[in-house]
């Protein structure tokens, strides 16, 4: 894995990102048992695999962000591979006979490396995992007056779907039943009451607060992270939770925009690919910050206590246990709130029929429900995104 986080695909990476790419596993006609990979690269840049199945064939570029030939000293930017793709697009456009089609570019690689990235950075330089309590304390500070968004976020997410308000609103009648599920739902009122007592209390890091995907601004090589009107110190798993949840509604509504023709499949395999590589990313990312900066100022682990491989393996998993456990109930409670609550999300509102709007709505929600409930049990995000497959 490359200092950035970027991971290089090998023969075996190759196969499962084959899998889940649905252009190329057409391409070789979904045979996977047969699959022959050769890398071929003899260039000076890139990485080039030949992947032949019994029924097709195709060519796998990948360029690391350094020079091959002369390998990680010398770095160079991976965004090429877009370059090189558009000029494929558009010189093949124009000569169709003498340039090799596109099957396909990954340009979500730059977005989920990019947000990785934010949430990692972001998250881990304002918490006690580098900060002293010194510093870590004026900072909170500084962001005690963030009072009435606070309050706003603690009304609308932990407070108003889970009783009768006048703001709430959501696809009725289908949904009515489901609604007042949530009001009558002992089980879930415990988990929230937890959840909002961690987005009151726990002074974690310097999160953005409103990280919803509406927040994230993509080019194909550019992201962008706007609109951090909410930032305060609160826990990390609001802000990773707010991105992962929003994702997890946009694949429950991709059935809702099917029509003939388009089964919205690829899109929806893209989303699931997106939520495993994001929390996967951020993971790496985030615990490779620790570990380069463990000496550092860091006041939550001292060295003179926990530098020690065996305990600092520990400290960590137990921490990043509780982060990916935080995540999934802040992602559901979020979910929960753009169902039943005020504000709702595109995804959802953009399908105009609302018996075919609350058949998604539904599933969305009995899954965060069952999320918010029972997060604990998920040891990874591959469970989670194999029980969103279930209910599909
Ligand atoms: P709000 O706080 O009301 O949600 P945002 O800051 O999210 O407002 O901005 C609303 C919209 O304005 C964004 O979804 C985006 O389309 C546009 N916008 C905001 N900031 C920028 C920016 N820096 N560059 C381009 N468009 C922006
Ligand atoms: C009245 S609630 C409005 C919502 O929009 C903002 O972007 C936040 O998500 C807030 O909860
Ligand atoms: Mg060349
Ligand atoms: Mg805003
Ligand atoms: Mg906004």
């Amino acid at each position: 894995m490359a200092s950035d986080g970027f991971r290089p695909l090998d023969e075996k990476l190759l196969v499962e990102y084959v899998k889940a790419t649905p252009v190329l596993a057409d391409k070789l006609g979904n045979q996977f048992d047969k699959l022959e990979i050769e890398e071929v690269g003899d260039g000076n840049l890139n990485f080039v695999y030949i992947v032949i199945s019994p029924s097709g064939s195709c060519v796998i570029k990948q360029a690391l962000p350094y020079i091959r030939c002369i390998g990680e000293s010398w770095p160079m930017a991976k965004e090429r591979a877009y370059f090189e793709a558009i000029t494929l697009k558009e010189h093949g456009g124009l000569c169709p006979d003498h340039v090799p089609e596109v099957y396909h570019f990954d340009n979500s690689m730059c977005l989920i490396e990019h947000i990785s990235d934010y949430m990692a950075k972001t998250l881990f330089y304002t918490s006690l995992l580098y900060l002293t309590t010194t510093d870590h304390k004026s900072a909170v500070a500084k962001y005690c007056g963030n009072v009435e968004m606070c309050r706003l976020t603690e009304q609308v997410v932990f407070s108003d779907p889970y009783k009768v308000s006048e703001h709430n609103h959501w696809t009725s009648p289908y949904l009515d039943s489901d609604a007042e599920a949530v009001r009558e739902d002992n089980l879930l009122k415990l988990e929230i009451a937890e959840l909002k007592s961690k987005f009151c209390e726990r002074a974690q890091a310097l999160i953005h607060g409103d990280l919803h995907t509406g927040s994230v601004m993509v080019t194909g090589d550019s992201t962008q992270v706007i609109d951090p009107e909410f930032g305060f110190y609160g826990p990390m798993g609001f802000d990773i939770g707010a991105f992962v949840g929003n994702l997890i509604l946009a694949y429950f509504a991709q059935d809702g925009h099917a029509v003939d023709g388009n089964d919205r499949k690829p899109y929806k395999v893209w989303i699931l690919k997106t939520i495993t590589e994001t929390w996967n990313l951020f993971y790496k990312k985030f615990t490779a910050l620790w570990d380069e900066h463990k000496d550092g100022p860091g006041e939550a682990y001292l060295p003179a206590i926990y530098n020690n491989p065996d305990v600092q393996l520990l400290v960590k998993q137990k921490y990043m246990k509780e982060l990916f456990h935080d995540t999934l109930g802040f992602g559901a409670a979020k979910m929960i709130r753009r169902i039943v609550g005020v504000a709702h999300v595109a995804d959802f509102e953009s399908i105009k029929e609302a018996k075919k709007r609350a058949v998604c709505e539904r599933k969305a929600l009995n899954f965060a429900k069952n999320l918010l409930k029972e997060r604990r049990d998920f040891q990874s995000i591959s469970e989670v995104v194999s029980a969103m497959e279930q209910l599909d």
